[in-house]
Formats: C-alpha cells, sequence, structure tokens
C-alpha cells in the first residue's frame, strides 16, 4: 500500500515538474518575441552595410533618372536638426516622373508601395497610411527639381522611396538620423 502512495506522489510530482517546465518554455518564447518586436529601432543602423564610410550631413542631394534609380540610396544626417533635401530628376522620358518621400521608422514599404498604386497618389491615401510621412518632394518631371526641409526627431533608420505607382521596387534607400 505505502507502495502505491510512493508512486503516486512521485508521478503527481512529475506531472507538475513537466507541467512547470512546459509554463518555462512558453514564457521564454514569448519573452524573445517581444523582445524583438520592442527593439529600438536605432539599433537596426547597425546592420546597415557601408553607414561607416557615409559622410554625417544635413545637406541631402539626391537624383533620380530614367532607369527608375536614385544616384544614392544612404545617407547620414543628425537627429533633431534640420534636413534640407533637394532632388532633381536628371531624366529625359516625359512619362518617367519621381518624387522623394520620406517615412516614419518601422514603415513597410512594399505595402505602402502597393496602397499608393492603388491610390494612384500619395494624396488619396489613407489617414494611416499618410501618417507614415514625414516629408515629401512634389512629383517631379524630366529636369525639375524641388527642395524640402524636414527634420527627423529621434536616432533611427528613416527609409525614403519614389511614390510614382511601381518605382519603389527600385526607389528606395535609407535615412539614418543619429
Ligand atoms: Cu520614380
Amino acid at each position: 500500500m505505502k507502495k502505491i502512495i510512493y508512486l503516486s506522489v512521485a508521478c503527481a510530482a512529475f506531472l507538475f515538474a513537466s507541467c512547470n517546465s512546459g509554463n518555462k518554455q512558453n514564457n521564454s518564447t514569448e519573452d524573445t518575441s517581444g523582445a524583438a518586436a520592442t527593439m529600438p529601432s536605432n539599433s537596426a543602423a547597425a546592420n546597415i552595410p557601408g553607414l561607416s564610410s557615409v559622410a554625417l550631413s544635413d545637406t541631402i542631394h539626391l537624383t533620380g533618372n530614367d532607369q527608375m534609380h536614385y544616384n544614392q540610396t544612404l545617407f547620414k544626417v543628425n537627429a533633431g536638426k534640420t534636413i534640407t533635401l533637394t532632388f532633381k530628376n536628371v531624366g529625359t522620358q516625359a512619362s518617367m516622373t519621381h518624387d522623394v518621400t520620406v517615412l516614419q521608422p518601422g514603415t513597410n514599404v512594399d505595402t505602402l508601395g502597393i496602397h499608393v498604386a492603388l491610390a494612384k497618389s500619395i494624396d488619396n491615401l489613407s489617414a494611416t497610411d499618410k501618417s507614415q510621412i514625414i516629408a515629401h518632394t512634389k512629383m517631379t518631371g524630366p529636369g525639375q527639381e524641388d527642395s524640402i526641409t524636414f527634420t527627423l526627431p529621434n536616432p533611427g533608420v528613416y527609409e525614403f522611396m519614389c511614390t510614382y505607382p511601381g518605382h519603389y521596387a527600385s526607389m528606395h534607400g535609407n535615412i539614418v538620423a543619429q
């Protein structure tokens, strides 16, 4: 009789232990994903190749061409300072218009690109999509240029893209504020 009691106690203890360890595993998994989701966006800058060789400047000069490319795709600026961005469309094809749209950190460029293609223009985007846009130049035709000023309040990686429908796939880059 005693043996049976010992066995059932041992069994209960085993069940409790295995159940407990199961909970611990679940908790640690949640902790890891939570930490990844709340990772500060400025740590993303560490993963950008070539950043150390980019000069720090609060003045950005960009051009875009008929091949749907920007001349430069990585810039380094001071967080909290006024940034001046000048963009020139150096193409010659009348149908090839471009802009530069600067986005909040963490914006999904693919999603916004698709929404812009459907909406035809950033003016027609939803309020949610518009809230992801910090600043943008006007849509420029061949030979035209536009200049804008804006501030990137916090250190982090701010993506920029051309919002002409379909262009974002080859026309996007990063502004790293530090
Ligand atoms: Cu474009």
